[in-house]
Parts: structure tokens; C-alpha cells; sequence
């Protein structure tokens, strides 16, 4: 494998998209290529120094005629730039919208000044599940899409999703997310846990960003039906657009003195290594990577049979699926779980087994493979 300059551009928040872009550039870093990240902001999980990771910030002009700032135009610019003056060999953005129609822009300003640069777009979730097949998005989504010279996913369901709604005549290549087990991995965290749950209660735990696709409502709703059988605590971290009525709703079912906000946390491994059952129970979910990382850390999951979810979880093993909005079912696996010693460290190990499926040892040399079959396809004179 030839080492790389890579352009990287996603968002860089504490979404899973953003996160599994961080996370690869890393991955990658430590390999020897060279890792450009194109963003306006430091992504959330660049959190060390490395050697081989380089950082350009998108800023753009203001001018009071703008109603929005042209961040599509500016992003492009910067894409410019920098392929340019660090010769990169490819880039890979993350998340379509609007990343695919920058860098397909910027291609082809480049093009013209003879420079040929391929770009990959690894499609994640709500770019194409929600927002990107909105009218608004969707001619620019399906047009850069299938201009990109190289499309993944990060599940099957999203790969058929795609075909689904939008008319792409291009191969879509599967690459699931993964997991970096030197940062998760279960520790011994009593001392933390004594402190939330002080009578030995079982603790579940749900980390989102918060938005209405995520249904943190049926999170508290099942929380408590399961309190009525089982003492627990209920770990609610992220923050977004939701949290006020989740706030409100707690307060109305009087479970509050159940649950703790812990709105947006860094080391959420530290959370996960306290729990006993995560629960995700979304309207829709390319992957559910919040899931696989709770996992890793040994914890068993309760989740929505949504998207890409059974691609993660085997059901009765690492933990329940059931229908969207099927609370009661929720509930009901919950407590089968919680409820006996031996079960939970079952489901626990099992959890931790299957996601050591998705290691990052596993998933990187796909993407490395991929980006040679690009290179070799979008520019012949690119030899190994
Ligand atoms: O989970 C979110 O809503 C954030 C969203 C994003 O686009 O950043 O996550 C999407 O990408 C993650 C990483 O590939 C997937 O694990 C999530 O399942 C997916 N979210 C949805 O499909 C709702």
C-alpha cells in the first residue's frame, strides 16, 4: 500500500459521522499517510498531536447581503488550496451535504489548472434517510453522489436506501464503522458507578445527539416501566433539540430524581464502563455506531430493529431489537436482562464479542483497499 496524502472533510461534531471520519484520519495517521482535515471547525475527537495529521480551517467572508454564508463555496476554496499547494492524492468526505457537491467543485476548478484529484463520499445516515431526499437537497445530493469517483456506505441498509431513493447508476461499496479498542474498552470504574447508582442500582444509559429521529421520549417511557421492577438509574448524555421536552417529561412521569443529564460528555467510555444496558431506540439509524461503542465497553443494547441497527445486534444475544416505538417490548426485554446476575454478564460478554468484529484492524485495510481501486480506476497513471 502506497502511503497517501488525504484530504479528509466532514463535520466536526460530536456526530457519528464526524466522529468515524476523526477516527479513520487517526487510524490512518498512525500508518504513515499524511491526513488533511478540511472542516471550520478542529474536529471534536482530534484531541492529540500527531506527527501526520494536519488541520485547515474553512473560514468565510461575511458580507450583510448574505442571508446564509456561502459555506459550500467557501469549503470548496479551501479544497482548492489545499489539494493544490499539499499535493494531496485523494479525498474522502464524509457525510453528502453538502461536502459531496465542495468537493466535486472544487475537482473541477482543479481540472482545469491540470490537476486531477478523485474524491470518495462515504454516505452516513440522515444525508440520505432524512434530509438529503428532501427537495431541497436532493437533485444536488443524487448529482454529486454519482459524480463522486469512488461511493461508500456504512451499512447495507444504507447502500439499499440509497438506490432506493435516489437514482444513482454507480457501485456503492459497504464499509461499516468500527471500533478503535485502544480507546474503548471496559474499565474498572466501581468507585464512579457507587456514586450514581449508591444502593446497587442497575444503570442504563443513552447517548445521543439529541435530535426527534433518536426518540429519547421512548427511552424515558421505557425507563419507567423498568423501574417498577427493577431499582435503576437512567444516564441520559448529549444535548439537542429535544432535551426541554425530555426534561419535561421526566418531570411528569416523577422519575427525576431517577435520571441524570449529563449533557454532552468527551469520555464517554468512562460512562459506558458503568453501565448495564444502553438503549437506542431511533426512528431510523444508518448504523447506530453509539451502539457498537457500547458494546465495545460490555454493554448490552436495547434498540429499535431501525436501518443498519441489525447489522450490529444479534437478537437475544448482544441484546433486543423491537419495533419502532414498541415501548412495552423495550421494557420488557430490559428487565429480562437486568433482571438476573448471570443473564447480564452473558449479554455482556456477548456484546463485547461482537463488536470486536468491527475493530478498526478489520475495517481500515477495506478503506486502504478502496482507496487504491479508486486511484487505479480515476487516474491510470496511479501505480502501486
Ligand atoms: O447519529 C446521528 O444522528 C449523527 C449522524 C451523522 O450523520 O453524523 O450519524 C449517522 O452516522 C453515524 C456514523 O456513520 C451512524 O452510526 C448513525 O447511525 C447515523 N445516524 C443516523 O442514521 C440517524
Amino acid at each position: 500500500m502506497n502511503l497517501l496524502k488525504i484530504g479528509i472533510i466532514c463535520y466536526p461534531t460530536y456526530g457519528g459521522s464526524g466522529v468515524v471520519a476523526t477516527e479513520l484520519g487517526k487510524a490512518l495517521a498512525k500508518k504513515g499517510h499524511h491526513v488533511h482535515f478540511i472542516t471550520y471547525q478542529e474536529p471534536v475527537r482530534l484531541d492529540s498531536f500527531h506527527q501526520n495529521i494536519f488541520y485547515h480551517e474553512v473560514s468565510s467572508l461575511d458580507y450583510p447581503l448574505f442571508h446564509y454564508t456561502p459555506y459550500e463555496s467557501a469549503l470548496a476554496s479551501k479544497i482548492v488550496d489545499v489539494v493544490k499547494f499539499e499535493k494531496l492524492d485523494l479525498l474522502h468526505v464524509h457525510y453528502a451535504i453538502p461536502h459531496a457537491s465542495s468537493a466535486l467543485m472544487a475537482k473541477q476548478i482543479l481540472a482545469e489548472q491540470n490537476i486531477h484529484i478523485p474524491f470518495i463520499t462515504t454516505l452516513h445516515g440522515t444525508d440520505i434517510t432524512l434530509v438529503g431526499r428532501d427537495p431541497s437537497y436532493l437533485p444536488v445530493v443524487a448529482y454529486s453522489i454519482n459524480h463522486s469517483d469512488g461511493i461508500t456506505s456504512v451499512s447495507s441498509f444504507l447502500k439499499e436506501d440509497t438506490y432506493r431513493h435516489f437514482s444513482i447508476n454507480k457501485h456503492i461499496e459497504v464499509i461499516h464503522n468500527f471500533i478503535d479498542f485502544s480507546r474503548f474498552k471496559k474499565t474498572n470504574k466501581e468507585h464512579f458507578k457507587k456514586a450514581i447508582a449508591t444502593h446497587g442500582e442497575r444503570v442504563l444509559i443513552h447517548i445521543s445527539n439529541f435530535r426527534k429521529v433518536k426518540r429519547v421520549e421512548d427511552v424515558v417511557q421505557m425507563f419507567k416501566s423498568v423501574i417498577k421492577k427493577i431499582p435503576s438509574k437512567l444516564l441520559l448524555v448529549g444535548d439537542g433539540p429535544e432535551r426541554t421536552n425530555v426534561e419535561m417529561l421526566c418531570r411528569q412521569l416523577c422519575i427525576n430524581e431517577h435520571v441524570r443529564f449529563l449533557g454532552r460528555q468527551d469520555a464517554i467510555e468512562d460512562l459506558l464502563a458503568i453501565s448495564d444496558l444502553f438503549v437506542l431506540p431511533s426512528e431510523t439509524e444508518s448504523f447506530g455506531l453509539a451502539a457498537l461503542e457500547a458494546m465495545a465497553c460490555e454493554v448490552p443494547v436495547i434498540s429499535s430493529d431501525a436501518g443498519g441497527l441489525p447489522e450490529i445486534q444479534i437478537q437475544g444475544i448482544t441484546g433486543y431489537m423491537s419495533p419502532v416505538g414498541d415501548i412495552e417490548s423495550m421494557a420488557t426485554n430490559a428487565i429480562s436482562i437486568l433482571e438476573n446476575e448471570d443473564t447480564l454478564k452473558q449479554f455482556k460478554a456477548n456484546a463485547y464479542k461482537q463488536a470486536l468484529n468491527f475493530k478498526i484492524e478489520n475495517i481500515l485495510p477495506k478503506y486502504e483497499n478502496y482507496y487504491e481501486l479508486v486511484l487505479r480506476t480515476a487516474t491510470p497513471e496511479y501505480s502501486i
